[in-house]
């Protein structure tokens, strides 16, 4: 196993891990302040973009045109429903049905299920009728099951896991195929992505290891995926396995897939071939140039997006928070959870220029193993490989949003419960993890708890 020296670790001095654009704690505690720095002329757009992110939209034709469009067919009506206060989705509890929060994806090999595409939208405007109204019927509902398994520490620990199982009911439209795999993803935290945004792509790619060619276990891989207004193949950081190159082209995707609301960027509504009375009623409510939101108000979402800031750490006494980065360093954590980065000087925000920060991810893929794997493949990410999670603000996520949990799918109800589920190149982690005493572990969540 790779023991990386010490001095590798930065520990946020200031307890600040986004530098000047840091916010720091206030009450209420919410995550969707925008960063500490902002010259404040620029939040106009941010306040703009954050109306249109938490108000509903409304089927289309209304006299509210600007927010109106939703469906055919649609999982939410609104961003915040998946993204509360800026922080995390609620987690489904099981069993039993799965919560609005998540979001079901379906795979075929690289492309989605013949009949229900990449995403089963649980919900439409009423196909049966005249195009208005909310209905609970959409392509059909989904749910899990858990089925419980005990992890035993090397000091005797029994930490108990759920698996989560995922089932479609009521579907709408006959069958998924017998071989579409499902995922369930809930929506994640959204602070930090603008700087996340402007790293350079060689600052992420230089970590790149996909034949592990140092021998350390551990092989990031960068997923190339297209960006679809600049027409060419960009590095994806955003999404669980890092398959969007932007902050706009996820919002348009989020847009289009989760709300039904068609862009520039993604014209077309998610009907596919075989849903005829969804194909019939898009073509009954589209606008004459069939984009239901404009650059302008969909680059406003991305706007306050982009701006969401960074929490400051949650204090801890120096000696304390060494000794957990050192128990994070030690056990090959930040192999994956690289502690810093630097942004780009030239970064298309001034603000967000030349900053050193702490996300804890190096944005890269990596396979977790069967037990997460979900069989979906996005660009260059298989079945098994994830992109590290950021740990920055992990601390707040259960003080934001009390039914919120850790995971892609939600299913780890704690800290502890997500590093166990860690396998595949992270094998080893796992071990380490498992192999300190008590207050070992204990120390290093808290530094965790920390961050
Ligand atoms: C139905 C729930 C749901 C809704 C509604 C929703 N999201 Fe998300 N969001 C998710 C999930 C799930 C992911 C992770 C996607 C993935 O990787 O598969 C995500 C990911 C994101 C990310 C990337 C985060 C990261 O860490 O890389 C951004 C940005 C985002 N959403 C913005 C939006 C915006 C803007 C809207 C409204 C247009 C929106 N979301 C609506 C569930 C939702
Ligand atoms: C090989 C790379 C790798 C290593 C090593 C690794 N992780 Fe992770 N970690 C990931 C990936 C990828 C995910 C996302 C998995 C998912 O959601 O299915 C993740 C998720 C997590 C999460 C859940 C985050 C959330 O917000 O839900 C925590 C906590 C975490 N890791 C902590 C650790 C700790 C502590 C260690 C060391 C003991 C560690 N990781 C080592 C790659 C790694
Ligand atoms: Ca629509
Ligand atoms: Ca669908």
């Amino acid at each position: 196993m790779l023991l990386a020296p010490i001095m590798m670790v930065s520990i946020p001095a200031a307890a600040s891990p986004a530098g000047e654009a840091t916010v720091p704690l206030r009450k209420p505690l919410r995550l969707n302040r925008p960063a500490a720095n902002i010259e404040l002329h620029k939040l106009k757009t941010f306040h703009i973009g954050r109306s249109f992110f938490e108000l509903p939209w409304v089927p289309a034709p209304a006299s509210t045109s600007v927010r109106d469009g939703l469906g055919p067919l649609f999982n939410v009506n609104t961003c915040k429903g998946c993204h509360v206060k800026g922080g995390r989705g609620d987690a489904p509890q099981g069993p039993g049905p799965l919560v609005d929060s998540s979001v079901i994806k379906l795979a075929l090999g690289k492309s989605g299920d013949p009949i229900y595409g990449k995403q089963l939208q649980p919900r439409s405007i009423g196909l049966e009728q005249s195009g208005h109204g909310l209905s609970f019927v959409g392509e059909g509902k989904a749910s899990v099951q858990y089925e419980n398994r005990i992890v035993l520490l090397a000091d005797g620990t029994k930490v108990e896991l759920r698996r989560p199982k995922y089932y479609v009911t009521e579907l709408r439209y006959g069958e998924l195929d017998p071989k579409t795999a499902i995922s369930s993803r809930v929506g994640p935290t959204l602070i930090g992505l603008g700087l996340v945004e402007e790293i350079a792509e060689d600052d992420i790619r230089s970590r790149e290891d996909v034949d592990d060619s140092d021998g350390d276990g551990i092989s990031g891989k960068a997923n190339l995926v297209p960006d679809i207004a600049g027409g060419s193949s960009k590095l994806g950081r955003f999404g669980y396995k890092a398959s969007q190159p932007s902050i706009l082209q996820q919002s348009a995707d989020a847009f289009r897939n989760d709300i039904g609301i068609t862009s520039n960027i993604f014209p077309s509504e998610t009907c596919a071939p075989k849903q005829l009375n969804c194909l019939e009623t898009a073509r009954r409510t589209s606008k004459p140039d069939n984009i239901e939101i404009d650059d302008q108000i969909l680059n406003a979402v991305a706007y306050y997006v982009k701006l969401l800031g960074v929490p400051e750490n949650r204090k801890m006494q120096p000696a304390e928070a060494l000794r957990g980065s050192q128990l994070f360093n030690t056990a090959g954590c930040s192999a994956c959870h690289v502690p810093s980065f630097t942004t780009r000087s030239d970064a298309t925000l001034v603000e967000f220029s030349s900053l050193k920060i702490f996300p804890y991810s190096d944005f890269l893929l990596h396979d977790m193993g069967e037990g997460l794997a979900d069989g979906v493949t996005e660009h260059q990410a298989e079945g098994r490989e994830w992109r590290s999670t950021p740990l920055w603000g992990i601390g707040l996520v259960e003080r934001v949003n009390p039914r919120a949990a850790y995971l892609h799918d939600g299913r780890a109800r704690s800290i502890e419960e997500a590093i166990l589920w860690h396998d595949g190149e992270a094998k080893q982690a796992f071990k380490a993890y498992s192999n300190f005493s008590k207050k070992e572990r204990e120390d290093l969540i808290k530094f965790i708890r920390s961050l």
